[in-house]
Formats: C-alpha cells, structure tokens, sequence
C-alpha cells in the first residue's frame, strides 16, 4: 500500500478480471472420390478420428452418398494434423482421398 495513497494497491489487486476466450474451431471434412476403397475409408476415419467403426462406416457412406461430410471438429492445429494424417495415409497407399477444414 502506499503511504500517499491508502488503499490504492487493494484496489488495483482486486480490479483483475478473468476472461475466457475459447478458441476458433474447424470442421474437417472428407470429400468423395471415384478410386478410394470403401475399407480403406473407414479405417481412415477409426485411426485418424478415432471412430468406432459403425460411426466410421455410416460417415463414410454419407461421403459417398452426398459428396462430402464432417469427420469432427477440433482446434486449428489438431484439424491441421488430422487432415495432413489423412492426405499422408491416402499418398503412401496410392489413393486420392481428400480432407479439408473450415472454420465453424
Ligand atoms: N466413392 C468411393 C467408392 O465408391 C468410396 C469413398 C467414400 C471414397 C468416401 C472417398 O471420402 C470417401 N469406392
């Protein structure tokens, strides 16, 4: 405290405010392709996004049915690996499966 001024530093002290911001979350999506194998989809979606695999399998087959669909949402970094692991996974066994993301 000081001696100038009483009670000036219990009132800076207690001034603090806690402000939670949460953090921009992005979908990342698989797109449908003609060549990439229906099991090898699945597999994707249960190792990468850790789905089990009657989740993995109804995503798949709504990718296949309607173009493209939502494997989950995460933080930039985590949506950012996750859709590196997939196109990583896709090159190595000669497949065009594609993901992107985009913000919620
Ligand atoms: N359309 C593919 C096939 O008929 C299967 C597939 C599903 C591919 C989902 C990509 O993201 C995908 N073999």
């Amino acid at each position: 405290m000081g001696l100038n001024d009483p009670g000036r530093e219990e009132q800076t002290v207690t001034d603090h405010e806690t402000v939670l911001v949460e953090p921009p979350m992005y979908r990342v999506l698989l797109m449908n392709d003609d060549y990439t194998p229906m099991d090898f989809v699945v597999e994707v979606l249960m190792k990468v996004f850790n789905k089990p695999i009657e989740s993995a399998t109804q995503i798949m087959m709504n990718v296949h049915k309607k173009g493209s669909g939502v494997c989950g949402v995460y933080t930039y970094e985590i949506a950012e690996t996750k859709t590196a692991t997939v196109h990583r996974m896709a090159e190595d066994n000669g497949y065009p499966l594609r993901s992107t993301m985009e913000k919620e």
